[in-house]
């Protein structure tokens, strides 16, 4: 089934100058990347970008590292995109990420882990809504 998910390279990624080849992975694999931007999300953004996560421990740092520098937001679209890329990815925590992986690859601990994935349909749809107006997202 034809899905969309959204996917972040987080500061980390754009400072490391990994942007490239980020993308090149989903352009490889078979994904269409049908919207992109480069985005510096405040404090207020941030917070409701990862709003399941308030309250807890990591949150403030998590927010910090969000904050500071610009991200690369996108909608990547493919057969069973959001599992597919979210296997991509690779464990949150990039100790537990296999070789392969993005994070497994280019990270070694959290939040510096490189790039986020939607994790479901429902994630998907709200973050795709939160970055990007219809009219920015293209489709055949
Ligand atoms: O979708 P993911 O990025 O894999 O994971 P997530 O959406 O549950 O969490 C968002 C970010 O928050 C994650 O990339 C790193 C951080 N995080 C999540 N769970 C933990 C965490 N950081 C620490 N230190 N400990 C956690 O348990």
């Amino acid at each position: 089934m034809k899905e969309r998910t959204f996917v972040a390279l987080k500061p980390d990624a754009v400072k490391r100058k990994l942007v490239g080849k980020l993308i090149e992975r989903f352009e490889n694999k078979g994904f269409e990347i049908i919207a992109m931007k480069m985005v510096k999300l405040n404090r207020e953004m941030a917070e409701k970008y990862y709003e399941e996560h308030k309250g807890k421990d990591f949150f403030e740092n998590l927010v910090k590292f969000m904050t500071s520098g610009r991200i690369v937001a996108m909608v990547v679209e493919g057969e069973n995109a959001i599992t597919a890329v979210r296997k991509m990815i690779g464990k949150t925590n990039p100790i537990e990420a296999e070789p392969g992986t993005i994070r497994g690859d280019f990270a070694t601990k959290t939040p510096e882990n490189v790039i986020h994935a939607s994790d479901s349909k429902e994630s998907a749809e709200r973050e795709i809504k939160l970055f990007f107006k219809e009219e920015e997202i293209f489709s055949e």
